[in-house]
């Protein structure tokens, strides 16, 4: 059974809600041991803990999205929760913001050309565009969104349906817009993003005055907090989230307009980091690609928390919507997705083996790494490679830790991989900004690029030593080196110092 059985009803209405950065890990299982007493990352631990801490994942959900919790399980079902092997990704390998409102609204993972979360308009179709272009929905498609990208990416410019975001003026004309406007206005002035209350309080306006049949809204706060590094401000704004889906849902269901008439289907456009990385999110930050989905209300089959199915992929978000809205969708790539249906169970492939390495001959002098340090305004290795070396030496492990300066340098890593167990690995690099992995004289992973990112591959690995070189360059802003190695009984995000030597 797909999302729906909207099939033949030809008067549904829908109401999209999406949550910028939100992870499955707190949708499934509330506040995170981990971070909630971290003072790093929350000024008051007591007061945080008082309000979102409970002894299992259950109650700890419950605590922090309670309308979520006690109504969509009864009215539908959600998809998303790892730790129960329900498994959903985005397709696109940015793992940011753009791209991922880019894929579910047109359907694909565009890479080549969605890369940047800048305000332009999107040469892909969206859904949205060919639901307003149906006469069924023509002029009943509007949107609300905190973030400005949002409406560029889903181009409801080209597409021609209102669309309002951050600092612009409402397009309902409504008292509460008008003061809403009005108080953004004198709080923030002029903003790529305004606070999600205003975004509530305009989605209501407009839900309860220009009655759209296919609504859509995208907050942003837990993405903003979360990069501010402020886990009580980012699990707050999930709590506000979850009180934004009950009025809305309240709303419509006390509304002969939407009343049993209305599907609900929520999603994100990325996850985030673990642990302390939780504040970040991108191509190098490989649990950022994990995503989650919730439908419920007219034709969703109740199936509540689904587990052990996907893998499920957020492109098949347009999918869903144009099974809902009864109308043709085929994303710019050709290549249609199905909707989601929370029956799809496809077991993993074994993994295969691309390439063997055999172990080399070394004379390990000792533990580390020797490096090679840079300094210069470096876009890419070959540039690195021509600035100036600033320093040498052994440093114990992957890391930036031997910079002398936040941004604008360079790392040359080399050294000795020991093996103790011959097999099949998957090896894998992932670095903020670009690099490249060299693995017994092999170019192994080339991600020599602004932003960096993450390759891997699966191997097998002689037993013994085996020569590794990293050649890595940060831009600016964050930075992050991984070198990881799963397989044979070991699962490392980053090389641990006892497997590493320099000759
Ligand atoms: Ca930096
Ligand atoms: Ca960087
Ligand atoms: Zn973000």
């Amino acid at each position: 059974m797909l999302v729906s059985c909207n099939k033949g009803d030809d008067d549904p209405r829908l109401v999209i809600i999406t949550f910028d950065g939100l992870r499955w890990q707190e949708l499934f299982s509330g506040a995170d041991e981990s971070l909630v007493g971290d003072t790093r990352f929350v000024s008051n631990p007591e007061a945080l803990k008082a309000a979102y801490w409970r002894d299992t994942p259950e109650e700890r959900r419950e605590a922090l999205m309670p309308f979520v919790w006690s109504y969509v399980p009864q009215h539908g079902y959600l998809i998303g929760n790892r730790d129960k092997e329900s498994m959903m990704t985005v397709a696109n390998t940015m793992n940011f913001s753009y791209p991922g409102y880019s894929e579910m609204f047109c359907g694909w993972p565009d890479d080549e050309r969605i890369n940047s979360n800048d305000p332009n308009p999107n040469p892909n179709t969206s859904v949205l565009e060919v639901a307003n272009r149906d006469p069924r929905y023509k002029g009943s498609v509007m949107m609300y969104s905190s973030w400005e990208s949002i409406r560029y990416a889903v181009n409801n410019e080209r597409g021609g349906f209102p669309g309002c975001v951050a600092d612009e003026k409402p397009y309902v004309n409504t008292v509460g817009a008008r003061v809403l406007y009005e108080i953004n206005q004198w709080q923030n002035g002029k903003t790529e993003e305004c606070p999600d209350y205003f975004t509530y309080g305009y989605a209501l306006e407009t839900l309860t005055s220009a009655h759209p049949k296919v609504f859509y809204v995208g907050f942003g706060d837990p993405d903003e907090f979360a990069h501010a590094g402020e886990y009580d401000r980012y699990l707050q704004s999930l709590n506000e989230g979850d009180t934004y889906i009950r009025r809305i849902v309240e709303t419509c269901e006390a509304d002969p307009f939407y009343k049993g008439k209305t599907t609900y289907i929520l999603t994100c456009d990325h996850g985030r980091g673990l642990g302390p990385k939780f504040t970040g999110h991108g191509g190098n930050i490989r649990p950022s690609r994990e995503t989650w989905f919730i439908a419920f209300g007219k034709g969703v089959p109740v199936k509540g928390e689904t587990t052990h199915n996907g893998p499920f992929f957020t492109k098949q978000f347009a999918a869903t919507i144009a099974d809902i809205l009864g109308i043709e969708f085929t994303p710019d790539n050709g290549e249609k997705c199905e909707p989601f249906n929370p029956d799809f169970y496809k077991e993993p492939e074994a993994p295969v083996a691309s390439a063997s390495f055999e172990a080399v001959e070394a004379k390990p002098k000792g533990r580390g790494l020797r490096y090679t340090y840079y300094e210069g305004d470096i876009m890419s290795v070959p540039q690195m490679l021509a600035c100036p070396v600033k320093a040498q030496g052994i440093t114990p492990e992957f890391s930036t830790a031997v910079k002398k300066t936040e941004d604008h340098f360079g790392i040359v890593f080399e050294g000795l991989m020991k093996i103790e167990k011959g097999g099949l690995y998957l090896l894998s690099s992932a670095t903020d900004d670009g690099s490249i992995f060299f693995l017994d004289g092999q170019k192994l992973f080339d991600i020599d690029r602004d932003g960096g990112g993450y390759k891997g591959a699966w191997i097998n690995l002689a037993p013994g030593y085996h020569r590794i070189q990293l050649q890595y360059w940060e831009n600016y802003g964050g930075e992050n080196i991984e070198i990881g190695l799963d397989g044979e009984g070991i699962t490392y995000e980053n090389l641990p110092a006892s497997m590493l030597f320099y000759e």
